[in-house]
C-alpha cells in the first residue's frame, strides 16, 4: 500500500504506533530525547537523511494543536534544527508536516519529517 492510500484509510484518533515508541514499549533507536519529545530515523526515508521529530504528548495532528501547546510546538522546531545540524545538513534541508487525509497524513501522533541530503524539488507532490 503507498503512503497516498495509507493516509487516505488512515484514522485519527486513539494510540498509535509512535504512542507506543515515545512510552518506549516498541523499541525505537532515539537521535535525540528530551522530556518533550523524541527524534528518530524514518522506516520509509524519501531522502538520504530522513528523520522525524514528534513530542510525547500525543497531539493527533497540527490542527488539532491549542494555544497551550506553543511552547511544546516552538520546542519541536528547535530540536528539527539541531538534530538537522548534527546530521550533517549545512546545506539546506526540509520540514513537512502532513495533516488529515488531503496532507497525506498516515499515522495520528503529530510529527515533523525532516528531510536532507539531496536537493528538494518544488512544488512538492
Ligand atoms: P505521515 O504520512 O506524515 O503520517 O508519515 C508517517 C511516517 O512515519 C512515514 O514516513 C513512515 C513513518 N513510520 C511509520 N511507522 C513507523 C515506525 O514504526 N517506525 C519508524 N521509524 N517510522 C515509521
Amino acid at each position: 500500500m503507498s503512503e497516498v492510500e495509507k493516509a487516505q484509510t488512515a484514522s485519527a484518533g486513539g494510540d498509535t504506533i509512535f504512542g507506543k515508541i515515545t512510552r518506549g514499549e516498541i523499541p525505537c533507536k532515539f537521535i535525540h530525547e528530551d522530556d518533550k519529545c523524541v527524534a528518530f530515523h524514518d522506516l520509509s526515508p524519501q531522502a538520504p537523511i530522513h528523520f522525524l521529530v514528534i513530542p510525547r504528548k500525543p497531539l493527533s495532528q497540527l490542527s488539532k494543536a491549542e494555544d497551550g501547546d506553543k511552547e511544546m510546538l516552538g520546542h519541536l522546531l528547535l530540536v528539527a534544527k539541531q538534530v538537522a545540524k548534527e546530521l550533517g545538513l549545512e546545506k539546506g534541508f526540509r520540514l513537512v508536516v502532513n495533516d488529515g487525509a488531503e496532507g497525506a497524513q498516515s499515522v495520528y501522533h503529530l510529527h515533523i519529517h525532516v528531510m536532507g541530503g539531496r536537493q528538494m524539488g518544488w512544488p512538492p507532490g
